[in-house]
C-alpha cells in the first residue's frame, strides 16, 4: 500500500526518477551462494555468483587460506540449485567429479557433517 502510493507519487512528480531508481535496484540484486569455513556460518566466508569448478585458487575473503576442502556450512541465497563436488575439474576438463552435495534454492545448511560433506567441497556448479 505504501509502496504503491510512493511509486504513484514518483511517477507523477518526476517521470525520469522512477527509471533511475529501478536501474539501481536491479544492479543491487546479485544472487550469491555463500560457503563458510566453519559450522553455523562461521570462520572464513566466500561467495560465488556462478559456477566455479576449482576452489583451490580461491581464498576465504580477507585471508590467504584456501577455500579448497574447507566448506562446513552454506547459505544458498540464489534461485539456483548449486551442486558441490569433492573434486575440482582437472585442467582441460569441464566436469567436476567425486562426492556431491546439492543445495536447494533459497536454503541454508549450518552443518554439512550430517551430509557426509564436511571439508570436502572443491567445486560449485550452478544448475
Ligand atoms: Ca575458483
Ligand atoms: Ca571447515
Ligand atoms: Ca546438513
Amino acid at each position: 500500500m505504501l509502496g504503491a502510493i510512493a511509486l504513484g507519487i514518483a511517477g507523477v512528480a518526476v517521470p525520469g526518477s522512477a527509471a533511475i531508481a529501478q536501474t539501481s535496484a536491479e544492479s543491487a540484486v546479485v544472487e550469491r551462494f555463500w560457503v563458510f569455513e566453519n559450522d553455523n556460518f562461521g570462520g572464513g566466508r566466500k561467495s560465488y555468483t556462478g559456477t566455479d569448478r576449482n576452489f583451490e585458487n580461491d581464498e576465504w575473503d580477507g585471508t590467504s587460506r584456501s577455500v579448497s576442502d574447507g566448506t562446513s556450512s552454506v547459505d544458498n541465497n540464489t534461485s539456483r540449485f548449486v551442486v558441490l563436488y569433492a573434486n575440482r575439474a582437472e585442467p582441460g576438463e569441464t566436469n567436476c567429479t567425486g562426492g556431491q552435495y546439492t543445495s536447494q534454492p533459497w536454503t541454508a545448511d549450518s552443518d554439512l557433517s550430517n551430509n557426509n560433506f564436511d571439508n570436502r567441497a572443491d567445486c560449485a556448479v550452478f544448475r
